[in-house]
């Protein structure tokens, strides 16, 4: 399954003069593919990032992201889908990088980063049709090119970048609750870190005071009435999805600070 998902991407990758990666800007270092990063570089394919989900953070943050990937060498702009802001500086970036029409962008990036948004905001303004690609027999049922004007292209693929990783890595990354076995040490995990980087985020998103994980799992499910049928006790698994769903809607409201790249880098020498 993993396997056919990379096999895909490669092929999209293969279509495409320009690859756009689009990052959660709440977690820019866990949102990011190495693995597609160096598959794009194996096809001698321009690269440029999106940062994208930036209503979600304060701008100096997106700002700092931003400058932090350019003095890595990377092309990046910071979006936001939802609010279409920075689209405008993204089709131009995209032009820049791609040069000389006609030309083909694919938008890849992990589940739920905000991809198909990305495309809606690019064509929006332009009331883009769509056609196949032309050619390329056994592919073509698979790709639409959407037309953002003429000459540039977007391709529509699912450029799902397949979710690996650790358990907490891998809901950062848009696994859903349901995909997982127990989701209750993802959540947990998750909690935590919206602790530690949003003390006030348990409380605005459930009104529940608690600092701890697993307190805090209990009190949502007994206010939901969810319970063990033989025991009584509260049914934490279904918190635990909810929690995840919940920082997947933003409801669970938290980011990473710019300066833990900072940290990590130094840590890593
Ligand atoms: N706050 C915020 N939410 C966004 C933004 N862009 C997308 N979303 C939300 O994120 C969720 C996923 O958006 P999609 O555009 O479907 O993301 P995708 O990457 O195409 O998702 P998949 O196709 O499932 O991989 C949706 O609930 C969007 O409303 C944004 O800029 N800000
Ligand atoms: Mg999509």
């Amino acid at each position: 399954m993993e396997l056919a998902s990379w096999r895909l991407l490669a092929r999209t990758i293969k279509h495409a003069d320009v690859v756009v990666e689009v990052l959660d800007i709440r977690d820019p270092m866990s949102t990011h593919s190495r693995r597609l990063e160096s598959m794009v570089r194996a096809f001698g394919k321009k690269m440029m990032l999106v940062l994208n989900k930036s209503d979600l953070v304060p701008r100096r943050v997106a700002e700092k992201w931003q400058s932090i990937y350019e003095s890595l060498g990377y092309a990046v702009v910071y979006t936001s889908a939802r609010a279409r802001l920075g689209t405008r500086i993204l089709r131009a970036a995209i032009k820049r990088a791609a040069g000389e029409k006609p030309f083909t962008v694919a938008i890849v990036g992990y589940p739920k980063t905000g991809k198909s948004s990305i495309i809606n905001a690019l064509r929006g303004r332009h009331g883009a049709s769509t056609s196949p690609v032309p050619g390329s027999p056994g592919y073509t049922r698979h790709v639409q090119l959407y037309k953002v004007e003429p000459g540039f292209y977007l391709i529509d693929t699912p450029g799902v970048i397949p979710v690996e990783g650790g358990w907490l890595e891998s809901v950062i990354r848009g696994r859903s609750p349901e995909e997982l076995a127990d989701p209750v040490p993802p959540a947990l995990a998750l909690l935590e870190r919206a602790l530690k980087y949003n003390p006030r985020s348990v409380l605005d998103a459930y009104g529940i005071a608690s600092r701890d994980p697993v307190e805090i799992l209990e009190e949502i499910a007994r206010r939901r009435g969810w319970f063990y049928r033989s025991t009584g006790e509260p049914l934490i698994e279904e918190a635990a999805r909810t929690v995840i769903r919940d920082y997947h809607k933003a409801k669970l409201l938290f980011y990473v600070p710019p300066e833990e790249y900072l940290k990590a880098k130094h840590r890593s020498g």
